[in-house]
Order: C-alpha cells, then sequence, then structure tokens
C-alpha cells in the first residue's frame, strides 16, 4: 500500500517503506539520451545469460558497466572489474546514469551517492526474479537506485525475513525507484512479466540498477 504521496524538491514521488521512495516517470525527460549511452554499452557487453552457482539458468539475460559488474557462476555471486564474456573491463558508467541516481537518490534524502555499477537487467514475456535480497555489496548503508524501462513489471516489495507479507507495487517505463537504510535488505522479485509491445522499447523490460558496489 502506498502510504502517502508528497513532493519532494518538486518531483511526483510515493514513499512505499520508510526509505523507499518511487519517483513516477524520473527518467522518462533522459530517455533518449540513455538509450544513446546504452547503446556502445551493450555493444561492449551484449547481454547474456548466467547460471546460479547451484548451475541453474538465470532467465533474465544480463549486462554491467561500471568499474565493477555483477557477476552470477558456480563459484557465486559477486562483483568482477572484468567483463567473464570479453576478459575486458565492464564497460565504463555513462556519467548521465550517474547523475541520474545521484539526483534521485538525493531527491530520497541520500546525499552524495556515487554508484560504480549499473546492472542491466533484461527480461522477456514470462520471465520473473524470484524474491531474493541484494547482498554482494560491501556496505549496506548506500543506497540503491532502480530505473525500469519498457514493459510495465508488478514489483514485490518484502520485509527483512523471507516469509514476511509482500507488497506489490506497479513499475512502468521510466520510473525510478530508491531505497535504502533499513529497507535496503528487505526481500524484493519482480512478477512474471505479461506479454505485451512498448512502442519504444518492443517487447521486453530493460531494468537499470545503480550501486556502490566496491
Ligand atoms: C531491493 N532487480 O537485480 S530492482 C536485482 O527489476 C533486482 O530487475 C529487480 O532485484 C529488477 O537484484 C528489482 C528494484 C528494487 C526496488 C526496491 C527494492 C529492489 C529492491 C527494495 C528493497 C530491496
Ligand atoms: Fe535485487
Amino acid at each position: 500500500m502506498i502510504q502517502s504521496d508528497l513532493d519532494l524538491f518538486g518531483e511526483k514521488s510515493q514513499r512505499l517503506a520508510a526509505h523507499t521512495v518511487l519517483f513516477p516517470g524520473f527518467a522518462l525527460a533522459h530517455l533518449e539520451t540513455l538509450l544513446d549511452a546504452l547503446r556502445p554499452v551493450l555493444r561492449a557487453a551484449p547481454f547474456r545469460q548466467m547460471s546460479t552457482p547451484g548451475g541453474q539458468a538465470i532467465a533474465v539475460a544480463l549486462s554491467n558497466c561500471g568499474s565493477l559488474g555483477w557477476v552470477s557462476d558456480r563459484r557465486g555471486y559477486r562483483y568482477t572489474s572484468h567483463d567473464p564474456l570479453s576478459g575486458e573491463p565492464w564497460p565504463a558508467l555513462p556519467p548521465l546514469l550517474a547523475h541520474l541516481a545521484r539526483e534521485a537518490a538525493q531527491a530520497a534524502g541520500f546525499a552524495d551517492f556515487v554508484a560504480d555499477t549499473c546492472l542491466i537487467n533484461h527480461y522477456l514475456p514470462g520471465m520473473k526474479l524470484s524474491l531474493h535480497q541484494d547482498r554482494n555489496e560491501r556496505d549496506f548503508s548506500q543506497p540503491i537506485v532502480s530505473i525500469s524501462l519498457g514493459l510495465p513489471a508488478v514489483f514485490q516489495l518484502g520485509g527483512l525475513a523471507r516469509s514476511d507479507p509482500t507488497q506489490k507495487v506497479p513499475l512502468n517505463h521510466g520510473d525510478v525507484l530508491v531505497w535504502g537504510g533499513e529497507d535496503r535488505l528487505r526481500f524484493h522479485g519482480v512478477l512474471p512479466i505479461k506479454p505485451g509491445e512498448h512502442e519504444r522499447m518492443g517487447s521486453r523490460r530493460i531494468n537499470l540498477t545503480l550501486r556502490r558496489a566496491g
């Protein structure tokens, strides 16, 4: 349940939990510049499927940019400085992306956020992300900023225990979500993406997750 609507720094926003703020459409003003910045990143580090440490394929395809990138394989979940596919360092974080993340974090009450990684998730209809916690980063006091593009999703926001009840949050094209503080370790997931066609992005959902990992 959305507890309140508020207007922070002139940005329309919804507080979903004590330290979780949704900014509907926050990224739309910069959409084309954002897509222009992502194109060379994805040329250097294309979307690929990874597998869980247990050997199961992760349906959602992913890539990264920044000085670190999130990877998963037989050895576990972790951040690496290099793309295991190319052997090259991950592509640099586009300044626009770092700037957007900083602005959104600031508007949510987290000053001076400096992202060093952006995980880029690619969902096709039917794909989901099971309930999990993000625990691979060094400093849990740093917020996380997520940008949703393309097909809509229903985000599941849980509590600090896996069995806690979850609230369902619709995430639409251009929405930016910021969470930190005690909400940083909440369980969360994405329900299966409904089939559809987004007029700009096609039949996919792309989520950009900006973090300070190192
Ligand atoms: C976590 N990605 O890559 S990000 C992930 O839409 C991941 O691709 C999802 O979870 C995606 O690890 C969701 C958005 C998000 C929003 C609110 C949260 C993650 C959250 C609140 C607490 C903890
Ligand atoms: Fe996550």
